[in-house]
């Protein structure tokens, strides 16, 4: 029986994923909008203690700018207003403006909005505000969360943030603008231990170069991609214009695989490591497993991405 991309879902299915990152954010967003601004502002200064956040580039906050200043010269009152608005996804002017900016976009926005609370030029989260039973919950929960899950719930939350895109018709995207792909003399090449396939081991060279012209050509024309915690990207088309728009300037330090034959010709490979993103560099390796499906010819039909539960998960190899 041939694939489908239903089907090479679930491919490798011991693969243990973060379940508590969308059980954590569920629970995060049934509470009020009060609470989770509070919520995610004590959890910005736990995290702080131990982790320091990169300032976006300039590229990234020029499309955030207009809105940022609007809200600079507004009330305390209605600066938390508009942060409530975000929150409850309410039918704003401002929320329909965030809801179709990259997720990139969306964190260097709060970024600046978490400097402006800090030095008293936005409203900033009432002193001495008292979180609710079910928020002090969830703010625990989180707590409790290793630093890559910890990361993963606060820009699942910034991301849901605004108006529901769902609702918007058809709009098109805001992202920063795409860097040069990295010059061929200061490029890095991965080795995976288990595995010396060149079309994975281009994945991850290319992506580490920022070179998604290169990258996409490795997929089949229907191929698709799914990120962590989320339904599958499919399509050339639309796998490259997620590249484009989410995935410059990561790093990715597979470490380990397993190479197994499929039906129909095709090859599953499962490889864990590292992920490190650009906004919190080293400090933060966030585990991961990639499960590929290569056809016959050697092409990705199918790339899931998952964020794992923790670190043993590295080793779980199991087919
Ligand atoms: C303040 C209080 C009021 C409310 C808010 C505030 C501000 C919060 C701020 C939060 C900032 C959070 C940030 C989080 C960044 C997380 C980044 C992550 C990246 C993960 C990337 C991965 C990539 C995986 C992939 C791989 C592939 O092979 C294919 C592509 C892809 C405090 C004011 C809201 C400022 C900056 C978790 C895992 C490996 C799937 C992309
Ligand atoms: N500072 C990380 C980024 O702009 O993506
Ligand atoms: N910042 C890359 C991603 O998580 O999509």
């Amino acid at each position: 029986m041939p694939f489908t991309i239903e089907t090479a879902r679930n491919i490798f299915p011991e693969t243990l994923a973060a379940g508590a990152v969308p059980a954590t954010v569920a629970r995060f967003n049934q509470l009020s909008a009060e609470d989770q601004l509070a919520l995610i502002w004590f959890a910005y200064l736990e995290m702080g203690k131990s982790i320091t956040i990169a300032a976006p580039g300039a590229a990234n906050m020029q499309f955030a700018e207009n809105t940022l200043n609007e809200i600079r010269q507004m009330s305390f009152q209605e600066q938390s207003q508009v942060m409530c608005d975000l929150a409850n996804r309410a039918d704003t002017p401002i929320c329909r403006t965030y809801a179709i900016w990259s997720a990139n976009i969306k964190l260097g926005f709060w970024y600046k909005l978490g400097e402006w609370m800090d030095e008293g030029v936005v409203a900033p989260i009432p002193e001495g505000y008292e979180l609710s039973a079910n928020a002090a919950a969830v703010f625990q929960a989180i707590c409790n969360l290793e630093s890559g899950q910890q990361i993963t719930v606060l820009r699942n939350a910034v991301v849901d943030m605004g108006f529901d895109t769902g609702k918007l018709g058809s709009y098109q995207t805001v992202a920063e603008p795409v860097v040069p792909p990295v010059i061929e003399a200061k490029r890095t090449t991965v080795s995976i231990d288990g595995t010396d396939n060149p079309t994975v081991l281009s994945y991850m060279d290319n992506m580490n170069a920022n070179d998604f012209d290169s990258l996409i050509k490795l997929f089949t024309d229907d191929g698709a991609l799914q990120p962590p915690f989320q339904r599958p990207i499919i399509g050339r088309n639309a796998v490259y214009k997620f590249f484009r728009e989410d995935c410059q300037n990561l790093k990715l330090l597979p470490e380990k695989a397993v190479v197994e034959p499929a039906d129909d010709g095709y090859t599953q490979i499962k490889v864990t490591g590292k992920v490190q993103t650009p906004w919190f560099g080293a400090a933060v390796g966030m585990n991961m497993a990639w499960r590929f499906l290569l056809n016959s010819e050697n092409k990705i039909y199918f790339v899931a991405i998952d964020l794992l539960a923790s670190p043993k998960e590295l080793l779980n190899l199991a087919r």
